[in-house]
């Protein structure tokens, strides 16, 4: 195997620009204005490690927005142009440059000592139309002018140190993308891309780039193949970037650290260059707390792995993030909201790296301004101007008092944003209203002005609705069940529905333990094999409330004293003549944990398989058998484990595996 390529200059600018970042990083909390009970920045937590963190930039927030500028000035110490780099952005048409956004990305990595990673040279999107209608000759010197002319504006630049010479040419069962490059060129135009690229700049660091590699699976190992065939024939290749867009509702890539360092192995550096991590909307707390598990998951893998030189998030602010546009109901992908409040996966992503963000004691200014409007007979809208916080403001309680007089205040609510709806008021009822900061260290502000509010009048209806009848469940499982009931009517309207629980049989109370406005809920958090009796009344908008429903006694699933399991598979992609699964999610849906678990399948008649990863695979006959690796074996109720395969089969034939269950031990 071919030794990496490292020229003494480069060698050099290397060490010159982290004793530069390392110098910088000493001095940042004295130069900048944060005040002293601060968060360590992420950049001074992650040089001490000897590795970066980054950011995409974009370059409108960064010449427009002070509060953009300085998170990314002050938490990070490289950057990647979003777009700015890209061949649309730099060579709109032949040989006619616009450098604009790359050098402001650039002006502003040096004038606050990041490192900037080129991005990207040769890729089959954002590519100019020009460039894509050209024959073979005319395309392979087109590539070869772009790369050295881009690659060559900045190669005596110290702070542009990497490039992504070539970016996602794989598809996902691991052959060549069918791109236009490919198309045109045929796979040579991969090693020469590296070749230009290292031609204009000697000391640049090359990469090759791709998402969904982050696991082992057909695609990173086809990428691990080309890595090793191409360093064979040396052609510079000498870093592979994991992209980590990730998704909370696929899983986390546990093997990560294990593939960047099958990777490390061959020679090459690897980095995570386009972290972000999408969650389902609506947000809500568990889902941010699954988000910065995540996160440390990804920090912990790259510290873990001596090659891994840092991590590139995909922006840092929800308000910037490429991801609603591509996912629509998925989103809050980054480490800070849509108001630069930090997130909890700002506290795990610096907890990580190894600070102590939550050691701060500075508490929030005080939210002022506190203001209602739109209120009805049984709600209140409510606004305020933001607090703001050294280390962010993480959200606001809502309290509230009743009668215009005293009385306890009691918090309602919570809110990530500046204003809160209050609902289930009583009709000409008065109530006073405070709110009060949280910062992500958990400090409170002072609480805000009082504001206070009486409900209307309403209709002066007096008249409940009906009882809502019919209540039904259906679905129980171990830990939840789900309740229908026929809706309820009113005079005046029917605004929603209180639900009722009791533990046993008979005998206890009844609390409620949740509302809906529909006629249905889905009640969760239950405990395995055991009952409880449901019953539902409905509210009207003057707050009249209606005898209850009908009472139903639902008693939960096992989950199986030896733990049970349950089974879902997805087809990820498919061609003709084969498919992979891809994940196979394996869930312990028992109350005890399991230590090993069988999936079997039906294969259809010519489907062999040609690749698995995290299980134990056999096939007979028609029936697929899938075992624990020795590694995810072990799960605890409710825990969930992933492996996939692929398979060949027939021409023509577009059925694939099917009939999967789960079985334990
Ligand atoms: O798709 C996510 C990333 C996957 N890996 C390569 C990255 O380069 C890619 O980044 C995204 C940017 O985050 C988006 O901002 O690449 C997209 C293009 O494929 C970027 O979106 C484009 C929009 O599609 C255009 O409409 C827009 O004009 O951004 C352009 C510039 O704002």
């Amino acid at each position: 195997m071919t030794p990496p390529r490292v020229s003494v200059h480069r060698a050099r600018r290397r060490i010159t620009s982290l004793a530069v970042l390392a110098l910088v990083s000493a001095f940042l909390p004295v130069l900048s204005a944060t005040p002293a009970s601060a968060a360590t920045p992420l950049r001074t937590l992650a040089a001490a490690k000897g590795k970066f963190i980054g950011f995409a930039g974009a370059t409108s927030p960064l010449a427009n927005e002070a509060a953009y500028r300085t998170i990314a000035q002050t938490e990070f110490n490289q950057i990647t142009a979003e777009n700015a780099m890209k061949w649309d952005a730099t060579e709109p048409s032949d040989n006619s440059w616009n450098y604009s956004g790359a050098d402001q990305i650039v002006n502003f990595a040096v004038a606050n000592n990041q490192i900037v990673h080129g991005h990207t040279l040769v890729w089959h999107s954002q590519t100019p139309s020009w460039v894509q209608s050209l024959g073979a000759t005319a395309m392979r010197t087109a590539m070869q002018d772009h790369i050295t002319t881009l690659v060559g504006r900045y190669a005596s630049n110290t702070a542009v140190q990497s490039w992504d010479v070539v970016n996602e040419v794989f598809d996902e069962n691991g052959g060549f993308r069918s791109s236009f490059w490919y198309n045109t060129l045929g796979q040579s135009f991969i090693a020469d891309a590296f070749r230009y690229a290292r031609a204009a700049d000697p000391d640049a660091r090359l990469c090759i780039n791709d998402y969904n590699v982050e696991g082992i699976n057909a695609k990173s190992t086809a990428m691990y193949n080309l890595v090793q065939s191409l360093r064979a024939q040396n052609v510079p290749v000498d870093c592979v970037g994991f992209q980590a867009h990730l998704a909370t509702q696929y899983g986390f890539p546990s093997d990560l650290q294990q593939n960047m360092a099958r990777f490390a192995a061959l020679g090459v550096q690897v980095r995570i260059t386009e972290l972000d991590i999408r969650i389902q909307t609506p947000r809500t707390a568990a889902k941010d707390t699954t988000q910065a598990q995540y996160y440390t998951n990804v920090v912990n893998a790259c510290l873990a792995v001596t090659a891994c030189a840092g991590i590139t998030i995909w922006g840092f602010t929800d308000k910037y993030s490429w991801v609603p546009d591509t996912f629509p109901s998925e989103g809050f992908a980054l480490p800070y909201d849509n108001n630069y409040a930090v997130k909890p996966a700002y506290t795990a992503i610096n907890t990580a790296l190894g600070g102590s963000p939550n050691n701060d004691t500075q508490a929030p200014t005080t939210p002022s301004n506190l203001a209602s409007s739109g209120v009805t007979s049984s709600s209140v809208n409510l606004s305020w101007t933001a607090s703001t916080d050294n280390v962010g403001v993480s959200g606001y309680d809502i309290l509230r008092a009743p009668g215009t007089s005293g009385g306890t205040f009691a918090q309602v609510g919570t809110s990530t944003t500046a204003s809160f709806g209050d609902t289930g008021l009583t009709a000409s009822t008065a109530y006073r209203y405070q709110v009060r900061a949280r910062d992500a260290a958990g400090n409170t502000s002072a609480v805000s002005n009082t504001v206070t509010v009486t409900t209307s009048g309403g209709t002066g209806d007096t008249q409940a609705p009906t009882a809502p009848t019919s209540l039904a469940a259906a679905g129980t499982t171990s830990s939840s069940t789900n309740l229908s009931w026929t809706a309820s009517t009113d005079n005046v309207g029917v605004t929603g529905y209180d639900i009722l629980r009791a533990p046993g049989t008979s005998g206890g109370t009844f609390a409620q333990v949740g509302t809906s406005t529909t006629t249905s809920f889905s009640n969760t958090g239950l405990t395995a094999n055991t009952a409880y009796r449901y019953q539902v009344r409905a509210r009207d908008a003057a707050g009249n409330v209606s005898a209850v429903s009908n009472t139903v006694t639902v008693t939960t699933t096992g989950g199986g004293t030896g733990g049970g399991c349950s089974v879902t598979a997805t087809v990820q992609t498919q061609w003709t003549g084969g498919y992979v699964i891809q994940p196979v999610t394996v869930t312990n849906t028992g109350t005890s944990a399991i230590t090993s678990w069988t999936v079997t399948f039906t294969l259809p008649s010519g489907h062999a398989l040609v690749g698995q990863w995290n299980g134990v695979i056999t096939t007979s006959g028609g029936t697929g058998t899938a075992k624990n690796a020795a590694y995810n074996g072990n799960l605890a109720p409710g825990q969930s484990t992933t492996f996939g395969f692929q398979i060949s089969r027939p021409n023509g034939d577009s059925s694939t595996a099917s009939g999967f269950t789960c079985t334990t031990p």
